[in-house]
């Protein structure tokens, strides 16, 4: 007999024939997330669960699987919406899906750079609306982006590859790091120099959050640190919306102490905050990081190698999280 896996969403139909042929698939039958009591119902007997960032895996969950559950194969990198010493304490494994959304999420970072200093959404509303006046040499004057100082919070693996685009476009790079600086105060792969985080949010001119959402990064820029800002900075954020307190970023544009902000995410998804949305100094984005179609199918068919490798060839999971689990 197959393994049981659940999918809590519809996912591209070369993700799910693959599944499909290993697994005995149960699929989420609606276009939309499950609600709780069906996602905790539809886990029940499953080895395996492929949940996305919109399941909450706790042990609440774990437990609905029931003690048969191996393995929970997330469709992300991030994995702040599960609880994985919950899992490690069941001797459930965890895996997510690292490197295959590295490229997009920057290339993506990169866009709401240029989209907010260049101004592209709002003239884009402009033309659209009909209200292109005259040519004027004074209209719509954006931030140049090219040389200028890029600030990352966090230098993993989208932030590295955000420093790699960002030093085509001639920027000085500097970091504060998720943990030390390196010997010597300089990262060997970009070449970004390692700052404390107050230095970071004095010089820069753009700060790029790349750190994972934990208790310790929540509301790591808060009023203090937005205080801190130059006026004419921008600040983009691709990696989870609770790193930012939503509140103190809102007060910070009233007040004049950001230039702007481009943001794929929020703080309640997918409510946003009312003080965002109206801003044209703010370019939001519904939380498509990694929205290509491409990195869709390598997502899915990650998750669904990590699934493979654990209930049909009973290795351990490329990308297991609590390898301590299968020991
Ligand atoms: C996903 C993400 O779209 O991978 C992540 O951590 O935030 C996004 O790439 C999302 O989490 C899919 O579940």
């Amino acid at each position: 007999m197959k393994p049981k896996v659940l999918l809590t969403r519809r996912l591209p139909a070369k993700v799910v024939d693959l599944l499909k042929e290993n697994f005995e698939l149960s699929v989420n039958p609606y276009d939309r997330a499950l609600t709780r009591e069906e996602f905790l119902s539809a886990a029940r007997g499953m080895d395996g669960l492929l949940p996305l960032l919109t399941e909450r895996i706790d042990g609440e969950a774990l437990d609905a699987a029931g003690p048969g559950l191996k393995i929970v194969a997330n469709h992300a990198v991030g994995f702040n919406n599960i609880d994985v010493p919950a899992a490690t304490a069941r001797g459930v494994a965890v895996t997510n899906t690292p490197d295959v959304l590295t490229d997009t999420t920057a290339d993506l970072a990169l866009a709401l750079m240029l989209a907010v200093a260049r101004r592209v959404p709002e003239g884009d509303r402009i033309c659209r609306g009909g209200s292109f006046p005259e040519w004027n040499p004074q209209f719509m004057l954006g931030a140049d982006v090219h040389h200028k100082t890029l600030g990352l919070i966090g230098l993993g693996r989208v932030g590295r590859a955000v420093a790699k685009r960002a030093a085509g476009f001639g920027m000085k790079l500097i970091y504060a790091p998720h943990g030390e600086c390196p010997q010597g105060g300089v990262d060997p792969v970009s070449g970004a120099k390692c700052l404390s985080l107050d230095e970071v949010l004095a010089q820069a001119d753009f700060l790029s959050l790349h750190v994972p959402l934990t208790e310790e990064t929540h509301h790591l820029l808060g009023a203090a640190e937005l205080a801190k800002t130059k006026p004419s900075a921008f600040l983009i954020n691709t990696a989870r919306g609770p790193v930012v307190d939503e509140q103190a970023l809102v007060e910070a544009l009233d007040a004049n102490r950001l230039a702007g902000a481009g943001l794929d995410v929020f703080e309640n998804e997918p409510q946003i905050h009312p003080g965002l949305v109206g801003r044209d100094n703010v370019v939001l984005l519904p939380h498509v990081g990694s929205a290509t179609a491409e990195t869709r199918i390598a997502m899915g068919i990650k998750a669904a190698t990590n699934l493979i490798a654990l209930l049909i060839k009973g290795e351990e999971p490329p990308d297991c999280l609590n390898p301590q689990v299968l020991a």
